[in-house]
């Protein structure tokens, strides 16, 4: 199957990737629904969501603290690693990451959208002003903005749209894309679980880099079942090597 999957990469003009939670999984950080995952510890819709914040920000607040602590300390993975190398084999490449861990940031990749937002990043919740929030653990929970309003993560929660300008680029390289790797995500959070399906309808490939089938498996072309740091390598290693 990597031998398809990389003929396919090869005769490739505009590569899309979009990477959930398992891209991070082999850097440490746990998933979501997997059974490390944070949900087993916590209910989404007790944290993740603009009522939960507005309950109580300070137990949300020490969620995220909780959380940045854990990815300050990550290495990359040679997955996110090969993701940044992909984007240097094609003219044309984009990068739609579901996390919000920042990770794929430090790889230097320029052609991506963080489309879930990033958690290093605060929002002031009047003004609506972003700063960079690097301290780790947090000096005051919840952190305050210099006008002295609460600040908020910069993050997309579950019940709030993302911010247009990421979608509608989101949406444009879905219509110029030819193949897509989905990588790392369980395909279960919209509207990026809509995405496999509206690249397809397109006539695009879909190559899906997983460790288990995912409700993605049954309209992937390709699915490539391992680890991503693993697999990932293996696809930039075939195309240098039979690139003429
Ligand atoms: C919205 C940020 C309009 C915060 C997150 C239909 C249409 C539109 C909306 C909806 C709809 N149905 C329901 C909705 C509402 C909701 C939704 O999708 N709910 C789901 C649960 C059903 N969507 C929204 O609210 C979105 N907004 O659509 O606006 C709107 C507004 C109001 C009402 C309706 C519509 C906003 C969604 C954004 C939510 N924010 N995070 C934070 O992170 O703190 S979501 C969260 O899930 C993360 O961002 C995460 O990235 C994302 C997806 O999870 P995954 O990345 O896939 O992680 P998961 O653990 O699930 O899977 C990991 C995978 O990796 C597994 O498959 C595992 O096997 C694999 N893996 C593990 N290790 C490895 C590996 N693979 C390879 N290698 C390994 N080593």
């Amino acid at each position: 199957m990597i031998d398809k999957a990389i003929e396919r990469l090869i005769d490739t003009k505009y590569l899309l990737v979009i990477t959930g939670a398992g891209i991070s999984a082999e850097s440490g950080i746990p998933t979501f629904r997997g059974n490390d995952g944070l949900w087993q510890n916590y209910r989404a819709e007790d944290l993740a969501t603009p009522w939960a914040f507005e309950r109580n920000p300070e137990v949300v607040w020490r969620w995220y603290d909780w959380r940045r602590g854990i990815i300050g300390r990550a290495e990359l993975n040679p997955g996110h690693l090969a993701i940044k190398q992909l984007e240097g084999l094609y003219d044309d490449f984009f990068l739609i990451t579901q996390n919000v861990d920042g990770l794929h940031g430090r790889t230097g990749i320029k052609n991506m959208v963080e489309i879930h937002g990033n958690l290093w990043r605060a929002r002031c919740t009047k003004d609506g002003r972003t700063s960079m929030l690097m301290d780790v653990p947090l000096k005051s929970i919840p952190p305050a903005c210099e006008c002295g309003n609460i600040l908020r993560p910069d993050v997309v929660w579950f019940g709030e749209s993302i911010p247009s300008e990421w979608l509608q680029k989101s949406y444009d390289v879905i219509d110029m894309c030819d193949t897509l790797i989905v990588a790392g995500t369980s395909g279960v959070v919209y509207p990026v679980a809509s995405f496999p399906q509206s690249v397809k309808e397109r006539g695009g490939c879909v190559i899906e880099i997983n460790i288990e089938p995912t409700s993605i498996s049954s309209i992937a072309d390709i699915s490539l079942f391992g680890k991503s740091g693993d697999l990932l390598p293996m696809l930039v290693k075939g195309i240098r090597e039979r690139r003429v």
